[in-house]
Parts: C-alpha cells; sequence; structure tokens
C-alpha cells in the first residue's frame, strides 16, 4: 500500500510537532553519532516502512499479522464490551484492522485512537479503516510516545496496541519506561496488547534488514535527505552506505549509515559542520529480539500483569495480553 499525494494533501491534523532540529543537533554532536529512529517516518519514510513490510525477506509483519488473522476472536474474547481501542506508532493500521474487523463483530462501534509521528501514515490510517469499517470512528493523534495523556481521556474499558515489534526499536529501560507510562495513563480491568519479535536463525533476521531490493537501504539512508530538505543540509546519500547486522551479545539488529569517504557535512539551519572520517558511523536503529520470557517480564516490569501469550507455529514473533490489576 502506497501513502500518496492524495492523503499528503489533506489537511493536517492540528498538533504541531517539534522541529527535528534539535534532535540531529544532539545526535550528530555526541561520539558515536546517532539519531533517534523516529527520525525516520517522515512521509517518505512511512511509504518506504509500507514497502518493507511487503518484502519476502521483511517477516515480521507477515508473521505477526498471520497470529492475529488465526487468534483475532479469542484476543477479543479477552476484551469487556464497549472498549475504546488506542494504538502507539500505529502507521497505517494495515494489521489493526484485522483486530477491529472482529471488535466491530462483537460491539456495535468502536472508538479507535491511533498515535503516530507520521501525519502521511494517521491520514492513511484514517481513510483505510473508515472506509472498509462504517462501525469504527478514527480519531487520529499526531505526536510522539512521551505524550500519552490521550489515553487517560478516554472512556474505560481501554485496549492499547503496541504491535508490529515497535517496541524492539527502545532500549530496554526506556521500553519499560514507556510501558509504566502506558500502565499510569490506565485503569484496572484496562489492557494492553503487546507485539514483539522473537530471536531465530540469525540469517532470517540479517535478510530482513539487508533486502535484495534495496529497500532496507533507501529507508535508512531516507533520514539523510529528510535533513536535507528540512533543515536545508548538504548530505550526499551516495557517500553513506546502510550497514545492519546482528548484535549477539545486546540480541538485536543494528542500522547504520557508514561514510564512505571522510568529509564534511554543512546544516545551514543549524548553522554547522559535521565531520566524519572515512568508516564512521551514524547509528540509526535498533530492533531488539526477545525470548517470550523476556516479553513477559517486559509487561509485568510496566505493571501488568500476564494474562495470554500468542505465537505463530514457528515460534518467530509472539503477542501477548495484559492486564492492570
Ligand atoms: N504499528 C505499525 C507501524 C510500525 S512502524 C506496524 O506494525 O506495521 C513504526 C511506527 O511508529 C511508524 O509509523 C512511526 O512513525 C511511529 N513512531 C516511531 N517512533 C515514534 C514515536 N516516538 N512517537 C510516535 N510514533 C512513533
Ligand atoms: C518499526 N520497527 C519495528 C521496524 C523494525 O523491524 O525494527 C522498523 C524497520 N527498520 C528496518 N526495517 C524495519
Amino acid at each position: 500500500m502506497m501513502i500518496t499525494s492524495k492523503s499528503l494533501n489533506r489537511k493536517s491534523i492540528p498538533a504541531p510537532l517539534p522541529s527535528i532540529a534539535e534532535d540531529v543537533l544532539e545526535g550528530l554532536s555526541r561520539t558515536p553519532k546517532s539519531l533517534p529512529p523516529k527520525l525516520l517516518y517522515d512521509a517518505t519514510g512511512s511509504d518506504l516502512f509500507e514497502q518493507i513490510t511487503c518484502l519476502p525477506e521483511y517477516y515480521p509483519t507477515r508473521t505477526e499479522a498471520g497470529i492475529l488473522t488465526v487468534h483475532a476472536e479469542e484476543i477479543c474474547s479477552h476484551l469487556r464490551r464497549n472498549v475504546s481501542v488506542s494504538e502507539l506508532g500505529a502507521g497505517t493500521a494495515t494489521k489493526t484492522r484485522i483486530l477491529l474487523r472482529s471488535l466491530v463483530r462483537q460491539q456495535f462501534g468502536v472508538n479507535y485512537f491511533p498515535l503516530d509521528v507520521s501525519d502521511a501514515a494517521l491520514q492513511l490510517a484514517k481513510d483505510e479503516v473508515e472506509s472498509e469499517l462504517s462501525r469504527v470512528k478514527v480519531h487520529p493523534q499526531l505526536g510522539d510516545f512521551d505524550n500519552l495523556t490521550f489515553l487517560e481521556h478516554q472512556s474505560p474499558p481501554r485496549l492499547v496496541l503496541y504491535i508490529g515489534s515497535s517496541i524492539g526499536n527502545l532500549e530496554n529501560d526506556a521500553a519499560i519506561a514507556l510501558l509504566q507510562n502506558i500502565a499510569r495513563n490506565l485503569s484496572t480491568g484496562d489492557k494492553l496488547l503487546l507485539g514483539a519479535d522473537l530471536v531465530k536463525d540469525i540469517n532470517v533476521m540479517h535478510a530482513a534488514y539487508n533486502d535484495e531490493a534495496g529497500v532496507t537501504a533507501l529507508f535508512n539512508k531516507n533520514l539523510l535527505v529528510r535533513i536535507n530538505r528540512e533543515l536545508s543540509g548538504h548530505f550526499d546519500p551516495e557517500s553513506f552506505c546502510h550497514i545492519s547486522f546482528w548484535n549477539e551479545a545486546e540480541s538485536r539488529i543494528e542500522l547504520h549509515l557508514e561514510s564512505a569517504c571522510r568529509q564534511a557535512v554543512r546544516i545551514d539551519t543549524l548553522d554547522m559542520t559535521f565531520h566524519f572520517d572515512r568508516g564512521e558511523r551514524i547509528h540509526t536503529e535498533n530492533s531488539y529480539k526477545y525470548t517470550v520470557e523476556h516479553l513477559e517480564n517486559l509487561l509485568r516490569s510496566g505493571g501488568f500483569q500476564v494474562e495470554h501469550t500468542w505465537t505463530d507455529p514457528d515460534s518467530w514473533f509472539a503477542v501477548s495480553l495484559g492486564v492492570i490489576t
């Protein structure tokens, strides 16, 4: 599914996001250099991510979709009547529709609150969900995970979705802090459905982030294109290589952009020039892979009691339901 110019031209949802300037200045001034992964998702980045989800090598989306398809009715049977649904990092909500379809069979209407930093993805989520499911009312929330007060304003019972293994893009402490923040904005009986990618054959994980068509490389390098456009930067994306590898000690895939030569890159809006040695990297993303035990412990550390965990036949991915007690 492509994020079309039609969706981009529509009235944007009023909730201005801070400029990326601060994050870029801070990240490129560090040693080693790094940039927060949320910056990967401008309109082009969201579109490239959608393309990634359809790649033959990128197993997480279709594996999780399989779990949700097989178990949707059972998952919904754990929910109280008239539950409102929120989702963190919803993207285009393609997989979410699997659950929403089951939910509208169990209750007359559903209020769905997708939160995302990508306006383009949110607009598409609203269009696609409402055109397929007339009994779902979509309330897009443009913003960052650090403000979750919108959860508190919904009438209970509540279900929060944090699927797609987006939790894997956070380091362990940040993941626990986010789960605790979700829990703080919920009440007894509210639930969280958490989807996470599991550790498996290294070759399978490696291929998912080093696809033959080079879409993940474009997704990674788009960060530099974004900085050029939004901050009048002078990166030559062709002088950086997409690097992705499995870090066994940390149980994560890492994404980096590696400078192919010694170079200086000016960013006009920051009034700064950043120097790169040949081979120097910008760390752009981590994608942690879990065991079921680790995933369930994360939920518990976040303040949830684990109700049930579903996996696929190969145990490549897990979806776990936690409840506030
Ligand atoms: N949940 C979808 C999309 C995953 S892609 C799926 O499973 O396919 C990750 C999504 O999280 C992107 O749409 C991105 O824009 C959003 N995102 C990343 N960091 C975020 C942050 N800090 N706050 C809000 N949204 C974020
Ligand atoms: C959104 N997130 C869970 C994806 C992942 O697999 O970590 C982002 C991604 N990065 C490269 N490919 C996909």
